[in-house]
């Protein structure tokens, strides 16, 4: 398939004199013709401006910990390095409509409470001692527990921990959310929730995956999972179990998503996420679809093929894949599997039914790389 925009049915206007005068008069009444955007406007397929990227850890984190003594959290709200794609400082996304951060509590730190139109997820990447309230209900998560924060649901955060600091990466839709001019946000009026609930309640309740509460619990209604959390010594060896039942996605190896136990959908409505584990010198195949996706390397180290481009990473490095990005991954170690934490917005590519997927099938379904 080739893409030439000097086809019927595509917008192929030269310019005149006559119509740059016109242009200028339409503009006067706020107006346009549509055929000098068209093309632009109603790509062939998807043009992103956003482009692969990889955060290390290694580099960043040194910056991170210098925040502990340059901002205080109180004035800072919350104490984030936000990664921002070169195509996308405009809205602060990391890719696509995804924001994400990483944030620093020290010890026996804690933030006010607040809550927003924007949903968010968490994933610890280091210390002990971290902890969430959410709705009221104390979550205690440590390194690699995945956590949310639904959208409007009042949150506060906090390190109980008493020598070291706690960064977890936040993951948040707040560029959706704000490019459909829906943002709302409120500072609790007593700053501090009530703790209602036993301390990871929801995971008490509903962590048992199948197991599901008869009888009591009884109504959730809401559009988003009512587990909050989701501890790594829980998604570790289901991934674990699933390779020695399965060979998995060619493209992804063997992935799980975490899912609401009473659907089996996505956690949240506007964001998914998922674990996957690649065995030892496995390669996947490329493919490509609508939608974006943050990835976290969980454990491991490997590299991925991003639009042609490759980026090696290991632990606590983080990379994105934009839409429509052609995208491959390896583990390049031998003896050891590697794992992948990854945050999406595939929820809002399928409820909008624009979601695509395609294989890669020149090459032995792999890029070419430069
Ligand atoms: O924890 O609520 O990284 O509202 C950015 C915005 C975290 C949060 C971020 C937020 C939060």
């Amino acid at each position: 398939m080739t893409y030439s925009d000097d086809v019927p049915g595509r917008a192929r206007v030269s310019d005149t004199a006559d119509l740059s005068a016109y242009y200028e008069r339409l503009a006067e009444h706020e107006a346009g013709a549509l055929w000098t955007v068209a093309n632009e406007i109603e790509p062939w397929y998807p043009q992103p401006k956003s482009v692969p990227v990889h955060w290390s850890y290694e580099r960043l984190r040194p910056l991170v910990l210098e925040s502990l003594d340059l901002v205080k959290a109180d004035d800072a709200g919350r104490r984030v390095v936000m990664l921002v794609n070169p195509g996308r400082k405009d809205i602060s996304a990391a890719v696509g409509m995804l924001y994400t951060g990483l944030q620093i509590m020290g010890p026996g730190e804690s933030m006010t409470a607040h809550r927003h139109q924007a949903a968010a997820l968490r994933f610890v990447v280091e210390g002990q001692g971290a902890w969430t309230i959410v709705d009221g209900q104390k979550l205690k998560v440590g390194p690699r527990d995945f956590a949310i924060t639904p959208n409007w649901a009042w949150h506060e955060h906090g390190n109980e921990g008493d020598d070291a600091p706690v960064i977890w990466q936040d993951g948040l839709d707040i560029p959706l959310v704000n490019a459909h001019d829906a943002g709302f946000y409120e500072v609790h009026p007593d700053l501090y929730q009530e703790q209602g609930k036993a301390v990871n309640s929801s995971l008490l309740t509903y962590g048992a995956g199948e197991l599901r509460p008869y009888g009591f619990e009884d109504g959730w209604t809401k559009p988003y999972s009512p587990l909050f959390a989701y501890p790594w010594d829980q998604a570790y060896p289901a991934l674990l179990n699933a390779a020695k039942a399965s060979d998995g996605s060619p493209y992804d190896g063997i992935i799980l998503e975490y899912s609401n136990p009473l659907t089996g959908g996505s956690v949240m409505p506007t964001m998914g996420a998922h674990l996957q584990l690649l065995r030892p010198s496995q390669a996947t195949k490329a493919h490509r679809h609508t939608g974006s996706v943050v990835y976290n390397v969980a454990k491991g180290q490997g590299h991925s093929i991003i639009a042609g481009q490759r980026f090696d990473w290991r632990e606590g490095d983080i990379f994105c894949v934009p839409s429509w990005a052609w995208h491959e991954h390896a583990n390049t170690s031998s003896t050891d599997d590697a794992v992948l934490f990854s945050f999406n917005d595939f929820p809002v590519m399928r409820s909008l039914a624009f979601w695509r997927e395609e294989a890669h099938t020149d090459n032995d379904g792999h890029q070419p790389t430069a």
